[in-house]
């Protein structure tokens, strides 16, 4: 078994313009790999916590160097293990969950290359799957809350293809619809520049009024709504929390948790809405009780800040009955078996797993793809079908795709 030999690390530039850092491990076989963390901007209150650069560059290049110097790099839970135990605390806080990260998923890519097999297949062995499905993309078309500069109170407007089309098809779709949605704004006299994850991000439209643009795009592609095409939400409701309500500010809304899920309900009787992601604030559990009560026969209701890719709050969360579906983001925890227990323990309450990026990413990067189709997500979440960093994690989707058929 080949064993790790060096862990270097440097600085790098990811999406936004942010430091990040880039991470190599090399093997005794001489296979290599690096790894790029991204990074979020509507981060949850308890993910692994992101150290400054310069110190995550310092902890991977010495630290943690030397104590996995030697060790079976094939030995991922070992290894995940170790840089569990040397950092020590709850959320990563030490050694930086950044600085975990890149040296757990650069080894599994290294081990990949060592193994001369697809990322996916090695990390499918890993998680016990060999026999691989594809997951939906979730095309993130206009964007608002912390990912814009405009005045919309929800985070991403997502276009989802029918389970019925292929991958191909699929993403053919979600392109499609982002040119006809270009096309629209324009013709409306909107602007069309893009935020965070390419979506679009016009200035003076409301929540309502983006459904209706994305709705009009999708009908000037002969698409049918709610039969090709259905439509997806991520309010990320904890960045538009005040104390005490959410204030969306557009509608100069000031609504309870009652208030707010009467919005929802609203919104749900006027569009073909089958998945919500954080309709409310991680700490508002009466709030996603409820929601889970009224609505859960008919919509995906998606824990990501509430759950943060953490199996022991997920628990919690499916003994209170709060979601039927989770994101999963390995940066949110820190490690690859850490993400791998999660998944297994979703999708033995039988939730809904979603694979996703983070606002600040890298075009580089396609980890999470390999890993989508590792463990049968039901989603790749990547946003729009543009921007170099958006479209790698998708093309490389594709490139599976070719290579399976
Ligand atoms: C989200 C993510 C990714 P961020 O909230 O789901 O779309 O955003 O990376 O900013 O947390
Ligand atoms: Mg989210």
């Amino acid at each position: 078994m080949p064993k790790i030999s060096k862990i270097t690390c440097h600085k790098t530039l990811n999406s936004r313009g942010d430091w990040t850092i880039e991470t190599k491990v090399l093997l005794s076989d001489g296979s290599e790999a690096v790894y790029d963390v991204p990074e979020g901007a509507s981060k949850g209150e308890n993910e692994a916590v992101y150290i400054p650069v310069e110190k995550a560059i310092d902890v991977v290049s010495s630290v943690i160097n030397e104590a996995l110097n030697g060790e079976d790099a094939y030995d991922q839970s070992k290894i995940d293990h170790i840089l569990i135990e040397m950092d020590g605390t709850e959320n990563k806080g030490h050694l930086g969950g950044n600085s975990i990260l890149s040296v757990s998923l650069a080894c599994a890519k290294a081990s990949a290359v060592s193994n001369k097999i697809p990322l996916y297949k090695y990390l499918g062995n890993i998680f016990g799957n060999d026999t691989f499905s594809f997951p939906t993309p979730l095309f993130n078309i206009i964007n608002g809350g912390k990912h814009a500069t405009n005045n919309l109170s929800f985070q991403e407007f997502m276009v989802i293809p029918a389970k019925k089309y292929n991958f191909n098809d699929a993403y053919e779709a979600g392109v499609k619809i982002y040119h006809a949605l270009e096309k629209v704004l324009r013709k409306k006299g909107y602007e069309t520049e893009v935020g965070d994850e390419g979506g679009f991000a016009p200035e003076n439209i409301t929540i309502p009024i983006a459904f209706s643009l994305i709705k009009e795009a999708i009908l000037s592609c002969k698409l049918e709504i709610g039969e090709d095409i259905f439509l997806g939400n991520d309010a990320a409701a904890g960045s538009f929390r005040k104390p005490g309500s959410y204030f969306i500010k557009e509608e100069n809304l000031n609504l309870s948790t009652k208030g707010l899920i009467s919005y929802y309900e609203v919104l749900l009787e006027k569009n073909e809405l089958i998945y919500l992601e954080d309709p409310f604030y991680e700490n508002d559990f009466e709030g996603w009780a409820e929601f889970m009560k009224l609505k859960s026969d008919k919509l995906l209701i998606v824990g990501d800040d509430l759950v943060v890719t953490n199996t022991k709050i997920l628990k919690r969360a499916i003994e209170k009955k709060l979601l039927n579906a989770v994101i999963v983001k390995p940066n949110q925890v820190g490690t690859l078996t850490e993400t791998l227990e999660f998944i297994k323990l979703a999708k033995s309450f039988g939730l809904s797993v979603i694979i996703s990026h983070r606002s600040g990413d890298n075009a580089s990067d396609t980890f999470i793809s390999d890993l989508s189709v590792a463990v049968n997500a039901d989603f790749l979440k990547s946003g729009a079908p543009s921007r170099g960093e958006r479209v790698a994690k998708y093309n490389r989707l594709y490139e599976i795709f070719l290579e399976m058929k």
